[in-house]
């Protein structure tokens, strides 16, 4: 009866463990239907924002203008962009192809 115990002690240790090894959170934002989703997020500094694209076909990009981006930075189903926002203030960016077309656009809140 004492071993399964132990064993789950042993798991919830080494879960702890990883959990905080892991403290960087982590925000997924999808590209889907000409859009982005959810459109708006408001995070803590620090936090990883990850743009996912989940389309079948259609690429897309995640243009920060205000942040010094370059244009042109297509990323195709399956791949994704990430980004780390260290300062608060909101950012906002735009898919440059369908800005016009399906007003593709979105914001990031960073906020203490
Ligand atoms: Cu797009």
């Amino acid at each position: 009866m004492i071993r399964p115990l132990f064993t789950v002690m042993i798991a919830l240790f080494f879960s702890a463990i990883l959990t905080s090894a892991c403290a960087e959170e982590v925000v997924v934002v999808k590209t889907e239907a000409y859009g982005f989703d959810p459109a708006e997020i408001t995070i803590k500094p620090g936090t990883r924002v990850r743009w996912v694209n989940t389309e079948k076909r259609q690429y897309h990009s995640v243009y920060f203008e205000q942040l010094g981006d370059e244009p042109g930075d297509y990323f195709f189903p399956g791949e994704s962009r990430e980004r780390v926002f260290n300062e608060p203030g909101s950012f906002e960016y735009i898919c440059e192809p369908h800005v016009d077309t399906h007003n593709m656009r979105g914001v990031v809140h960073v906020v203490e």
